[in-house]
């Protein structure tokens, strides 16, 4: 596959084989990040790429759709088992995407909406005002206590009696702690707002039954494909039956033109996989791996955002060791160990330095590492902050991050093909 590639356009199949590269030596620590199955590589590579799809499984505007009906048909099927849900649309391009349509589909311009803060671990759609949430609806943040950086959930409730917003949409993309689904719900009760949630980030452990599950008491919950559940890159709403018509409408035409037809494809491989039962033991490794990381780095004097984890990602505040976020992602880069700077709760740095980083096991994790390469995983994180003045300390730790990521190999077939090619 990629020796045509290769013949054809020798600069963009060097860029993909260096990114495999590059995925294969490294330690990836994005917690929104992960490794995809071949199969799920295979089915999003494949021609259904090709097809316009505009509207649902039969009821298209276009002829020809016989066979990318049954894959839509296959993955909506699969995402209501997965997660018991009453109604699944699975175009969304994006997660903020879904979260467009979503909100569009029950709520008008200048709306109030109530949703976790950016700065205390939420996601820019979810109201930031750069963002076109910001801009279109009134945001009330919910934010986190400063002492124990969990949700404020009194000041939450006094913030929905005197805001009375038309919907609350509770998610995270830096949360490690888990939320109190049902006292938002009264929350969103007590208002007479909807409730909506987004599990971009939890998806995996939801479906495992690790991450308590919202779905049962939301009208929406959006989510992406990509992170902890293992799937292509894209969104996905959930929603009670109720919600169905003006969802799927406000999705195609109101927000969408065609659907990406092999990114649904590889969605039904995604949700087949985590249907079965590995897919539940490699998500309790993901929690173990993130639980041990986060105890072995606090254990060696850094000091872990609301003390520790139930899902599969952290954050770490950097200030006890006096380095800073954007200082440590750059020195972690050189060892070869990639991870984003984040800012923490109350931050005192701009979000371009930030005090903290975020780290997620879900990639380590599909690559086989266990609890014992966490323990190695922080001793190289540390040492490498330790000696980021030090080029050749740093050249040291990448090599042994190298032999550690040699130990357990990705795309082994796609990586001897990139190797041979590139011989
Ligand atoms: N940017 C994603 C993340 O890293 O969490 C969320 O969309």
């Amino acid at each position: 596959m990629l020796q045509r590639l290769q013949a054809q356009d020798p600069d963009v199949f060097r860029a993909i084989a260096s990114e495999c590269r590059r995925q294969a030596d490294n330690l990836e620590l994005i917690a929104s990040e992960n490794y995809v199955s071949e199969a799920v590589l295979e089915a999003q590579g494949s021609p259904l790429t090709n097809k316009y799809a505009e509207g649902y499984p039969g009821k298209r505007y276009y002829g020809g759709c016989e066979f990318v009906d049954i894959a839509e048909t296959l993955a909506i099927e699969r995402a209501k088992k997965l997660f018991g849900a009453e109604h699944a649309n699975v175009q969304p391009h994006s997660g903020t995407q879904a979260n467009i349509t979503m909100y569009l589909s029950v709520l008008q311009h200048g709306d109030t909406v109530m949703g976790l803060n950016l700065a205390h671990g939420g996601h820019l759609s979810h109201g930031h005002p750069l963002n076109y949430s910001g801009k279109f609806f009134k945001i009330v943040p919910v934010n986190v206590r400063k002492d124990d950086e969990r949700v404020d959930y009194e000041e939450a409730e006094r913030l929905v009696a005197e805001h009375k917003p038309k919907m609350l949409f509770i998610g995270a993309s830096n949360y490690s702690r888990v939320f109190d689904w049902e006292r938002f719900k009264k929350m969103a009760d007590a208002a007479g707002a909807f409730f909506a949630t987004d599990i971009a980030h939890y998806a995996g452990l939801v479906a495992a039954g690790l991450y308590p599950s919202p779905v049962p008491l939301a009208d929406f919950t959006t989510t992406t494909t990509h992170k902890t559940l293992r799937g292509p890159r894209g969104g996905m709403i959930l929603c009670k039956t109720k919600h169905a018509p003006a969802l799927d409408k406000m999705n195609f035409p109101g927000s969408q033109g065609g659907p990406l037809m092999h990114v649904i494809a590889a969605k039904a491989v995604c949700f087949g996989e985590a249907l079965k039962p590995e897919f539940k033991r490699y998500q309790e490794r993901v929690l173990a791996n993130a639980r041990r990381l986060a105890q072995a780095l606090q254990d060696r004097g850094f000091r872990i955002v609301a003390g520790g984890t139930d899902c599969h990602l952290f954050s770490v505040d950097l200030r006890p060791k006096k380095v800073t976020g954007k200082d440590a992602e750059k020195t972690l880069d050189q060892a070869g160990i990639t991870v984003n700077k984040n800012a923490i709760p109350y931050d005192p740095e701009k979000p371009f330095i930030a005090s903290g980083i975020r780290i997620g096991t879900p990639a380590v994790t599909t690559r086989g590492m266990g609890e014992k390469e966490m323990d190695e995983i922080a001793e190289l994180i540390d040492d490498a902050l330790a000696h980021r003045a030090d080029p050749s300390y740093l050249s040291a730790v990448r090599q042994k991050v190298r032999t550690l990521c040699g130990r357990h190999p990705i795309y082994p077939e796609l990586m001897a093909e990139i190797g041979a090619v590139a011989a």
